[in-house]
Protein backbone atom coordinates (compact mmCIF):
# COMPACT_ATOMS: atom_id res chain seq x y z
CA UNK A 1 0.00 0.00 0.00
CA UNK A 2 0.79 3.60 -0.83
CA UNK A 3 -0.08 6.38 1.30
CA UNK A 4 0.22 9.78 -0.46
CA UNK A 5 0.47 13.09 1.09
CA UNK A 6 2.76 15.28 3.31
CA UNK A 7 2.62 14.71 6.99
CA UNK A 8 1.79 18.48 7.39
CA UNK A 9 -1.53 17.82 6.81
CA UNK A 10 -3.06 16.07 10.08
CA UNK A 11 -5.09 13.84 7.99
CA UNK A 12 -2.33 12.17 6.07
CA UNK A 13 -0.89 12.06 9.74
CA UNK A 14 -3.51 10.62 11.52
CA UNK A 15 -3.56 8.08 8.32
CA UNK A 16 0.68 7.20 8.91
CA UNK A 17 -0.18 7.03 12.72
CA UNK A 18 -2.84 4.51 12.54
CA UNK A 19 -1.78 2.15 9.68
CA UNK A 20 1.30 1.43 12.44
CA UNK A 21 -0.47 1.28 15.47
CA UNK A 22 -2.75 -1.70 13.13
CA UNK A 23 0.29 -3.00 12.15
CA UNK A 24 0.03 -2.80 8.25
CA UNK A 25 3.21 -1.67 6.71
CA UNK A 26 3.35 0.96 3.80
CA UNK A 27 5.01 2.87 1.66
CA UNK A 28 5.06 6.83 2.33
CA UNK A 29 5.11 9.56 -1.17
CA UNK A 30 5.19 12.67 0.40
CA UNK A 31 3.60 14.81 -2.39
CA UNK A 32 2.11 18.25 -2.09
CA UNK A 33 -1.10 18.79 -3.11
CA UNK A 34 -0.21 21.97 -4.04
CA UNK A 35 3.63 22.09 -4.51
CA UNK A 36 3.24 18.47 -6.82
CA UNK A 37 -0.32 18.60 -7.82
CA UNK A 38 0.49 17.52 -11.71
CA UNK A 39 2.16 14.46 -9.76
CA UNK A 40 -0.07 13.80 -7.67
CA UNK A 41 -2.81 14.33 -9.98
CA UNK A 42 -1.53 11.41 -11.87
CA UNK A 43 -2.35 8.99 -8.83
CA UNK A 44 -5.44 10.86 -8.07
CA UNK A 45 -6.93 12.96 -10.06
CA UNK A 46 -9.39 14.42 -7.44
CA UNK A 47 -5.57 15.40 -5.87
CA UNK A 48 -6.95 14.80 -2.08
CA UNK A 49 -4.20 14.22 0.78
CA UNK A 50 -4.29 11.61 2.06
CA UNK A 51 -4.77 9.27 -0.84
CA UNK A 52 -4.31 5.43 -0.23
CA UNK A 53 -3.14 3.04 -3.12
CA UNK A 54 -4.38 -0.06 -2.40
CA UNK A 55 -2.81 -3.78 -3.26
CA UNK A 56 -4.90 -3.87 -6.24
CA UNK A 57 -4.15 -0.55 -7.75
CA UNK A 58 -7.65 0.99 -6.59
CA UNK A 59 -7.30 4.58 -4.92
CA UNK A 60 -8.91 5.92 -1.68
CA UNK A 61 -9.21 9.07 -0.30
CA UNK A 62 -10.97 10.78 2.97
CA UNK A 63 -9.09 9.71 6.37
CA UNK A 64 -11.64 7.92 7.95
CA UNK A 65 -12.88 6.31 4.66
CA UNK A 66 -9.28 4.89 4.43
CA UNK A 67 -9.34 3.82 8.40
CA UNK A 68 -12.60 2.10 7.77
CA UNK A 69 -10.36 -0.02 5.23
CA UNK A 70 -7.45 -0.14 6.95
CA UNK A 71 -9.50 -1.41 10.18
CA UNK A 72 -11.60 -3.93 8.17
CA UNK A 73 -7.80 -5.24 7.03
CA UNK A 74 -6.16 -5.33 9.98
CA UNK A 75 -9.20 -7.35 12.08
CA UNK A 76 -11.00 -6.98 14.90
CA UNK A 77 -8.24 -7.88 17.17
CA UNK A 78 -5.89 -4.89 16.33
CA UNK A 79 -8.64 -2.76 15.94
CA UNK A 80 -8.27 1.53 16.90
CA UNK A 81 -11.67 1.75 18.01
CA UNK A 82 -13.87 0.24 21.24
CA UNK A 83 -16.64 -2.41 20.16
CA UNK A 84 -18.65 -1.27 23.36
CA UNK A 85 -21.39 0.85 22.60
CA UNK A 86 -21.11 3.22 25.29
CA UNK A 87 -17.00 3.60 24.62
CA UNK A 88 -17.26 3.59 20.68
CA UNK A 89 -19.85 6.18 21.41
CA UNK A 90 -17.64 8.43 23.64
CA UNK A 91 -14.71 7.90 20.77
CA UNK A 92 -16.88 8.84 18.03
CA UNK A 93 -17.61 12.22 19.75
CA UNK A 94 -14.03 12.76 20.33
CA UNK A 95 -13.12 11.79 16.74
CA UNK A 96 -15.64 14.40 15.65
CA UNK A 97 -14.46 17.40 17.16
CA UNK A 98 -11.22 16.48 16.49
CA UNK A 99 -11.81 16.45 12.87
CA UNK A 100 -13.70 19.38 13.08
CA UNK A 101 -10.96 20.97 14.54
CA UNK A 102 -8.63 19.68 11.88
CA UNK A 103 -11.22 21.61 9.18
CA UNK A 104 -11.42 25.10 10.92
CA UNK A 105 -7.57 25.17 11.31
CA UNK A 106 -7.34 24.21 7.43
CA UNK A 107 -9.80 26.50 6.67
CA UNK A 108 -8.15 29.54 8.72
CA UNK A 109 -4.65 28.60 7.26
CA UNK A 110 -6.15 28.24 3.55
CA UNK A 111 -7.51 31.55 3.83
CA UNK A 112 -4.20 33.16 5.02
CA UNK A 113 -2.29 31.60 3.35
CA UNK A 114 -4.53 30.98 -0.34
CA UNK A 115 -6.01 34.37 -0.87
CA UNK A 116 -4.32 37.75 -1.43
CA UNK A 117 -4.67 39.90 1.77
CA UNK A 118 -7.12 42.22 0.24
CA UNK A 119 -9.60 39.60 -0.35
CA UNK A 120 -9.78 37.84 3.05
CA UNK A 121 -13.31 38.18 4.26
CA UNK A 122 -13.19 39.04 8.19
CA UNK A 123 -16.29 37.62 8.87
CA UNK A 124 -15.81 34.14 7.88
CA UNK A 125 -12.58 33.74 9.43
CA UNK A 126 -13.89 34.75 12.34
CA UNK A 127 -16.96 32.61 12.32
CA UNK A 128 -14.35 29.72 11.73
CA UNK A 129 -12.31 30.84 14.64
CA UNK A 130 -15.28 30.53 16.92
CA UNK A 131 -15.93 27.15 15.55
CA UNK A 132 -12.32 25.84 15.78
CA UNK A 133 -11.98 27.04 19.62
CA UNK A 134 -15.47 25.89 20.59
CA UNK A 135 -14.48 22.44 19.32
CA UNK A 136 -10.96 22.94 21.25
CA UNK A 137 -13.12 23.50 24.25
CA UNK A 138 -15.29 20.78 24.26
CA UNK A 139 -12.37 18.19 23.33
CA UNK A 140 -10.37 19.88 26.68
CA UNK A 141 -13.52 19.17 28.51
CA UNK A 142 -13.82 16.04 27.44
CA UNK A 143 -9.67 14.87 28.18
CA UNK A 144 -10.36 17.17 32.09
CA UNK A 145 -13.15 14.83 32.78
CA UNK A 146 -12.02 11.55 31.23
CA UNK A 147 -8.12 11.16 29.91
CA UNK A 148 -7.74 9.32 27.24
CA UNK A 149 -5.54 6.69 27.44
CA UNK A 150 -1.78 7.25 25.50
CA UNK A 151 0.39 4.33 25.85
CA UNK A 152 1.82 3.22 22.74
CA UNK A 153 -0.45 -0.35 22.76
CA UNK A 154 -3.64 1.75 23.89
CA UNK A 155 -3.73 5.26 22.43
CA UNK A 156 -7.11 4.50 19.93
CA UNK A 157 -8.14 6.28 17.72
CA UNK A 158 -9.92 8.71 19.64
CA UNK A 159 -6.04 9.60 21.00
CA UNK A 160 -4.30 9.72 17.79
CA UNK A 161 -7.29 11.72 16.30
CA UNK A 162 -6.70 14.38 19.02
CA UNK A 163 -3.20 14.83 19.44
CA UNK A 164 -2.77 15.26 15.28
CA UNK A 165 -5.47 17.71 15.28
CA UNK A 166 -3.67 19.76 18.43
CA UNK A 167 -0.20 19.46 16.87
CA UNK A 168 -1.13 20.56 13.55
CA UNK A 169 -3.66 23.75 15.17
CA UNK A 170 -0.58 24.54 17.13
CA UNK A 171 2.13 24.58 14.47
CA UNK A 172 0.11 26.43 11.74
CA UNK A 173 -2.42 29.21 13.99
CA UNK A 174 -0.67 29.14 17.92
CA UNK A 175 -1.66 32.72 17.88
CA UNK A 176 -5.69 31.60 17.19
CA UNK A 177 -5.55 28.63 20.08
CA UNK A 178 -3.36 29.49 23.02
CA UNK A 179 -1.90 26.62 24.40
CA UNK A 180 -1.91 27.81 27.91
CA UNK A 181 -6.03 27.57 27.68
CA UNK A 182 -6.08 24.14 26.79
CA UNK A 183 -3.57 22.11 29.74
CA UNK A 184 -5.36 18.89 29.37
CA UNK A 185 -4.44 18.68 25.47
CA UNK A 186 -1.36 20.31 26.13
CA UNK A 187 -0.13 17.26 28.33
CA UNK A 188 -2.10 14.42 26.08
CA UNK A 189 0.08 15.72 22.85
CA UNK A 190 3.31 15.92 24.71
CA UNK A 191 2.95 12.44 25.85
CA UNK A 192 1.46 11.36 22.56
CA UNK A 193 4.03 13.03 20.56
CA UNK A 194 6.64 11.27 22.30
CA UNK A 195 5.32 7.59 21.17
CA UNK A 196 7.32 5.76 18.64
CA UNK A 197 4.30 5.84 16.02
CA UNK A 198 4.20 9.58 16.73
CA UNK A 199 7.79 10.12 16.32
CA UNK A 200 8.16 8.00 13.42
CA UNK A 201 5.66 10.19 11.24
CA UNK A 202 6.23 13.89 12.55
CA UNK A 203 4.12 16.44 11.63
CA UNK A 204 5.89 18.23 8.49
CA UNK A 205 7.55 17.98 5.43
CA UNK A 206 9.69 14.52 5.87
CA UNK A 207 8.70 10.83 4.89
CA UNK A 208 7.53 7.95 6.78
CA UNK A 209 10.55 5.43 6.84
CA UNK A 210 9.81 2.58 4.17
CA UNK A 211 8.64 -0.34 6.27
CA UNK A 212 8.43 -4.05 5.15
N1 LIG B 1 -12.10 14.99 5.11
C1 LIG B 1 -10.84 14.79 4.46
C2 LIG B 1 -10.08 16.10 4.41
C3 LIG B 1 -8.79 15.98 3.61
C4 LIG B 1 -8.24 17.32 3.18
O1 LIG B 1 -8.95 18.32 3.11
N2 LIG B 1 -6.95 17.32 2.86
C5 LIG B 1 -6.32 18.50 2.36
C6 LIG B 1 -4.87 18.54 2.79
S1 LIG B 1 -4.76 18.86 4.54
C7 LIG B 1 -6.39 18.51 0.85
O2 LIG B 1 -6.44 17.46 0.22
N3 LIG B 1 -6.38 19.70 0.26
C8 LIG B 1 -6.42 19.90 -1.14
C9 LIG B 1 -7.78 20.22 -1.65
O3 LIG B 1 -8.77 20.03 -0.91
O4 LIG B 1 -7.86 20.65 -2.78
C10 LIG B 1 -10.04 13.69 5.15
O5 LIG B 1 -10.38 13.34 6.28
O6 LIG B 1 -9.11 13.13 4.55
Amino acid sequence: MQLIGMLDSPYVRRVAISLQRLGLPFEHRALSVFGSYAQFSQINPVVKAPSLVCADGRVLMDSTLILDFAEHLAGPDRSLMPSGIGERLQALRIIGLALAACEKSVQVVYERNLRPADKQHQPWLERVTEQLLQAYTALEAELTRAPLACERHSIDQAGISTAVAWRFTQAMLPDLVPAAQFPALQQFSAAAEALPEFAAAPHGLGTYPVSD
